[in-house]
């Protein structure tokens, strides 16, 4: 169902029309109320009495997550706090949290634009939905519930972890869409399993997916396991949280970017310079609508491209790809460019292997090596722990012969597809740490020592 047909499926033309005179009030707006804007734009010759459109966008600077930290904890808020109703934090690896802000009327417009995309994903008023992200300061959570009831579901706020009871209240209540991580959904699986719950049988059947990366080949696994359709949503705390953008049932092509609120552009990275539609680069947003938060050319951090071709659904608004990954959790393997989600891919064509895998970034002497460690599947696990002599022991486990051909063909599409050598390492079933939120996927000792 599409929620919105007026902002969901605008000509472009008139879109483009109506976000040039959000930007240029947007603009304004910040300039007179965010010091920060006012020093910025001083700096960088702006007058945002001339910013009158699209053309525009291009001559504003961008912000950066470290003028947040710098900012920190409310510098870049342009409203009073007594005007605030909401105030969400997203942990950073080091040091001092991202603090982010909402008036009601920010609140209101996220619980419209998750609406958005829980519909676009096929919830609707009749739905269960299971929210599975963490509440409290992360937007996971409270951002999928406040949608969820917008939309008119029955909203379970189970929240992160409680493995059991998610599955319990999915076979008692009845659920039919779950909100959470796909590295949650698959542990939530192998718990299933442990437990003799056999989920194809769950009247579950969307699956609303996101907050890290996930490929293709992901969805293949998630999807057939639970014989559910799972859909990829995106979002950042610093531009809303969730329902930035949100993947359509019908196509599963590329996710609809919200872009009535949030104006997308894509980076080169290096040079700051905007790309033409469908190259890939760095995800820029600029929040068209926001009160207390808004931030001007945002650089997210993520990689993806965009298009504005026609989508099966009728929604016209602009789409971009799954995002590959971080810029900055990107891994330079002697001089490679490789992002953790392009390694999962190659790994999950292997239908031997289960989606359960770490990466171990070392340096020896001055080269660099990943080591990739996945789990075999437990019916080969158990064929190979019989077929050698002791159980117990690692060398007899990797030295089975079908072992190491296995490992060898996974090598060498690594090194076709990707382009680097690695090495690959299988471990048991169940042995690699299971994650209840965003999952950790790689160790980066280079960083350690
Ligand atoms: O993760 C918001 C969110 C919650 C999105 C629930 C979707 C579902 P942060 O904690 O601020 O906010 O982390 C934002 O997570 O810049 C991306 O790098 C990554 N990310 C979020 N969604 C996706 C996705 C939430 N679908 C950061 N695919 C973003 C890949 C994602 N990466």
């Amino acid at each position: 169902m599409i929620r919105d047909r007026e902002h969901e499926c605008m000509g472009r033309g008139e879109l483009g029309q109506l976000q040039g005179e959000r930007l240029a009030k947007q603009v304004q707006r910040v300039y007179e109320r965010v010091p920060f804007y006012k020093d910025l734009f001083d700096k960088s010759g702006i007058d945002p009495n001339k910013i009158k459109g699209l053309t525009d966008l291009p001559s504003l600077p961008f912000t950066k997550k470290v003028n947040l930290h710098e900012q920190y904890p409310f510098g870049l808020f342009a409203t009073p706090l007594s005007d605030v109703v909401r105030i969400h934090a997203s942990s950073g690896t080091t040091g001092k949290p991202t603090t982010v802000g909402y008036t009601q009327n920010d609140i209101d417009m996220w619980a419209e634009v998750m609406a958005r995309s829980l519909a676009c994903c096929g919830a609707g008023r009749d739905d269960i939905v299971q929210v599975g992200y963490g509440y409290g300061l992360f937007t996971g959570g409270l951002g999928a519930h406040y949608g969820a009831e917008r939309l008119g579901s029955a909203v379970i706020p189970i929240s992160g972890s409680n493995t059991q009871r998610q599955l319990m209240l999915m076979e008692d209540f009845g659920t039919t869409v779950v909100c959470c991580t796909p590295s949650f959904m698959l542990y939530l699986y192998d718990v299933a399993q442990q437990i003799g719950l056999d989920v194809k049988n769950l009247p579950l059947r969307v699956g609303v997916f996101g907050a890290e990366p996930w490929s293709e080949e992901m969805r293949r696994d998630i999807e057939e396991k639970w014989n559910i359709k799972a859909c990829d949503i995106y979002g950042l705390s610093e531009i809303i949280g969730p329902g930035v953008s949100c993947e359509c049932v019908e196509a599963q092509n590329g996710l609809h970017i919200n872009d009535d609120h949030f104006l997308p552009e894509i980076i080169d990275p290096d040079t700051g310079e905007q790309l033409p539609e469908g190259e890939l680069g760095e995800l820029v947003i600029t929040c068209l609508t926001k009160e207390t938060f808004p931030l001007i050319r945002y650089r997210t951090g993520d990689i993806t491209r965009l298009t504005t071709e026609p989508c099966i659904c009728g929604r016209t608004n602009a789409r971009m790809a799954r995002v590959s990954g971080r810029s900055d959790d990107m891994l330079i393997i002697r001089g490679v460019n490789v992002f953790p989600s392009q390694v999962e891919s190659v790994l999950l064509m292997s239908p031997e292997i289960e989606p359960h895998y770490k990466l171990v970034v070392d340096r020896k002497g001055s080269m660099d090596t990943l080591d990739v460690q996945v789990e075999i599947r437990p019916d080969l696990y158990h064929e190979v722990s019989e077929a050698v002599l002791s159980l117990d022991d690692i060398n007899y486990f990797t030295e089975h012969e079908s072992l190491i051909k296995l490992k060898s063909h996974i090598q060498k599409n690594i090194k076709d597809i990707i382009g680097i050598n690695v090495k690959v390492a299988f471990r048991e079933p169940g042995s690699i740490e299971r994650s209840e939120g965003k999952a950790q996927r790689v160790v980066d000792m280079r960083k350690q020592g």
